[in-house]
């Protein structure tokens, strides 16, 4: 919540959030705990080609919205990567990001602006607001290509993508968003935005969605938690043969829940991050300074473009899962009294 001082009054205004998403199942989530979030005002949804092809990113977050009760506008944007082929995940997500579980076709259609021209505008028209994505950075990567000022306009850019420090998901090497366009990403992550950087490893172990989770979502009955349930079916099965895991991972929503709570977020530091874009063994790898050294002479040649704008990037390190759970809870109105978690480590 913003406080203004409106016409000789203390005024409490929700938040002001553009979300850019390559909606699949766990988007949905996301956009679902923004949208019922009191405290948050979605501007807009803006598409992009990633976990399912774009018009399909752009009805299932037209069916989401509807799902809420919003009539959000919705844009639809960049069909494939800068310069890389596209490269879909609907072995993940299921052939329409859902779960193919038959949703029907929302009711409204997406504007007819292109999503790159919607950001500009929408920065534009709400300076100081927050950015969050949820997809590939393509979008974002050509609206600052497009006007460098939005950069300035956003107060906090939430990325949800990476594997700082750790493991890829779709390489060994890369976590999915950062890989499918990582010139993008560098380019997102090189700008003077203030970006917090969100993980692929925050949604695994205790953070994941656990059967018992899981029954304790369905046992609300209501709509919204069975669908966040439903459509993420192909993910809970994809995420078990990835992974050995048995749970819902949700990436997106985790992201989201930082960008609506920060504290959610319990490590954080900030670092030159940068993403590779040379390697074919390493394309789209998350390269975190965590030591720095990147100034260093030996170094700084190669960093020179990430060290030069001085600016570093947040990198969240954990979370609290019980908070960010609560918070999915009372989003989907499965919040029938706070959960405890239990470990299901030996
Ligand atoms: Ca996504």
């Amino acid at each position: 919540m913003i406080i203004r001082f409106i016409d000789g009054r203390l005024i409490a205004m929700p938040r002001t959030f553009l979300i850019d998403t390559d909606t699949a199942s766990d988007d949905a989530v996301a956009l679902i705990m923004a949208l019922r979030e009191p405290d948050v005002h979605v501007a807009a949804i803006t598409t992009v080609a990633g976990n399912v092809p774009v018009d399909q990113a752009a009805r299932n977050a037209l069916y989401v919205a509807e799902l809420c009760g919003s009539d959000v506008p919705v844009f639809v944007g960049a069909g494939q990567p800068l310069w890389r082929e596209y490269t879909h995940a609907q072995w993940f997500h299921g052939t329409d990001g859902l779960g193919d579980h038959g949703y029907p076709a929302p009711r409204r259609s997406a504007e007819q602006s292109h999503a790159v021209d919607a950001i500009i505008a929408c920065v534009n028209a709400n300076p100081g607001i927050t950015l969050v994505t949820l997809g590939p950075l393509t979008n974002v990567a050509l609206a600052l290509a497009k006007d460098p000022d939005v950069a300035e306009k956003v107060s906090r850019c939430v990325v949800m993508g990476g594997n700082p420090c750790c493991e890829g998901n779709v390489t060994p090497a890369a976590e999915y968003n950062m890989w499918v366009d990582p010139e993008a990403a560098r380019m997102v992550l090189r700008s003077t935005m203030p970006i917090d950087l969100v993980g692929w490893h925050l949604c695994r172990g205790e953070a994941a969605l656990n059967i018992d989770d899981i029954e304790h979502t369905l046992a609300s009955a209501t709509p919204l938690a069975r669908f966040a349930i439903e459509c993420n079916s192909t993910a809970m099965e994809a995420y078990r043969i990835q992974t050995g895991e048995i749970g819902i991972s949700l990436p997106d929503p985790i992201a989201m829940a930082i960008a609506i709570d920060p504290s959610i977020c319990t490590f954080a530091s900030k670092h030159f991050v940068d993403i590779e874009v040379a390697s074919d063994l390493t394309r789209g790898a998350t390269v975190v300074d965590r030591l720095g050294v990147a100034p260093d002479n030996r170094n700084r040649d190669v960093w020179k473009p990430v060290i030069a704008g001085d600016r570093q990037t947040r990198v969240c390190w954990s979370i609290d899962s019980e908070r960010w759970k609560n918070a999915f809870y009372t989003a989907v109105g499965a919040n029938h009294g706070s959960r405890r978690i239990v470990s299901t480590e030996n």
